[in-house]
């Protein structure tokens, strides 16, 4: 997309909205303004070091339209991360996931289909439920929404919103539906930084069930990667899908981590299974990979994965304020 000097990221604080930014400062001339409600998941120091001439984060939130508004009127475009992201706090409270996932979006679509600016729509591919282990075929753009989860039901409500503004108002948006994101900052609540930091606490990591569930793994830069690529070169009104080919049960997940940081890969306990788990993700990119030229470079997740555990190793201060609240939330949670 040509023109494109001022982006607005909404959830810019948080895992993947800050390595978007990272990557934008980086890899471009543009300036960003993030706008992030700093909840549980956001934290400012994701963003610590970055030029202050060229990166600003406002706090406030993306359902409250007297916040969004100035902000969408002085962008050139929208990458919109913002969300309340994790599973298993929607089954113990789906509210905040209805007011940001839902009305959040409503509002910033209200936002960019006033001011006619480009929108970029970051989503999952749990909107399309799961996948039997020995299923053949992967998820494509053309796959029918069946979400399972509060979580993920509020993004597939989300990413219908879009495609409806698209076609009733003419919104120029796009979609993305990404697999399941690694990598340095992700919050402690998620399945790799809970095991890495659990170890280095010496806790033994929590698998749930049999951990029979397969992710299909990207690292958080090659998302990054692809999100700038569909701003820049994609169709206007079109879904595209992001994966790796990473699929990896969560049993192997556990066992690659223990052995990497030097613990026997059976010193995990089984915690009692997540209601109403998906069984398994897996993307066809297809699409991104020959419309937009696009290909992930973490192809090696053995090294992936080290350089992740190194990053908590390094980190601790980062991420040690949210682990005990994060494990006192399993421990009501039974997990
Ligand atoms: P995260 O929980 O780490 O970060 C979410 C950010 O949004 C936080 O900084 C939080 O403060 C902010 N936020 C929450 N509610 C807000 C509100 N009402 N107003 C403004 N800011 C608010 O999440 P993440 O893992 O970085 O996910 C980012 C996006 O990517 C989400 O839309 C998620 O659905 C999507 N996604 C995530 C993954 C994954 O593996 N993590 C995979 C595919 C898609
Ligand atoms: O302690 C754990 N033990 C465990 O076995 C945790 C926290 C999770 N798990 C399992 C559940 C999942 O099968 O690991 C897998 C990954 O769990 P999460 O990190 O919670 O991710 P998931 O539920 O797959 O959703 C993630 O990917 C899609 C993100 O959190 C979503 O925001 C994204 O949309």
């Amino acid at each position: 997309m040509q023109g494109v000097r001022n982006l607005l990221v909404t959830g810019g604080a948080g895992f993947i909205g800050s390595n978007f930014v990272q990557f934008v400062l980086e890899t471009t001339d543009c300036s960003v303004t993030v706008l992030d409600k700093l909840t549980y998941a956001g934290n400012k120091a994701s963003l610590a070091g970055l030029d202050p001439n060229r990166c600003r984060l406002v706090v406030g939130d993306i359902a409250d339209a007297d916040a969004v508004h100035p902000l969408v009127g002085e962008a050139d475009a929208v990458v919109h991360y913002a969300a309340e992201s994790h599973n298993d706090n929607s089954l113990h409270d789906p509210k905040p996931f209805i007011d940001t996932n839902i009305l959040g979006t409503y509002t910033l679509l209200e936002a960019v289909r006033k001011y006619g600016k480009r929108y970029h729509h970051i989503s999952t591919d749990e909107v399309y439920g799961d996948l039997e282990l020995d299923d053949p075929e992967r998820f494509t753009e053309a796959t029918p929404y069946n979400p399972s989860s509060p979580y993920s039901s509020t993004k597939a409500a989300s990413d219908l919103l879009v495609r409806a503004w698209v076609r009733s108002f003419g919104v120029q948006a796009t979609i993305s539906n990404c697999s399941n994101n690694y990598g340095p900052y992700q919050h402690v609540e998620k399945f790799i930084p809970r095991q890495i930091t659990n170890v280095l606490d010496g806790i033994r990591p929590k698998l749930y069930g049999a951990g029979a569930n397969v992710r299909d793994w990207i690292h958080a830069n090659d998302h990054s990667d692809a999100v700038w690529t569909i701003l820049q070169k994609g169709t206007i009104g079109e879904t595209y899908l992001i994966g790796a080919d990473g699929e990896k049960s969560n049993k192997e997940v556990v066992e690659l981590i223990l052995s990497l940081m030097g613990q026997p890969s059976d010193a995990y306990d089984q915690v009692v299974d997540r209601v109403g788990h998906d069984l398994r993700y897996a993307i066809d990119s297809s699409k991104l990979r020959t419309e937009l030229a696009w290909s992930p470079r973490y192809s090696d997740f053995e090294h992936g994965i080290s350089e992740t555990i190194r990053w908590y190793e390094e980190n601790e201060p980062w991420w040690r304020p949210q682990k005990a609240a994060a494990e006192q939330r399993y421990v009501e949670l039974g997990q």
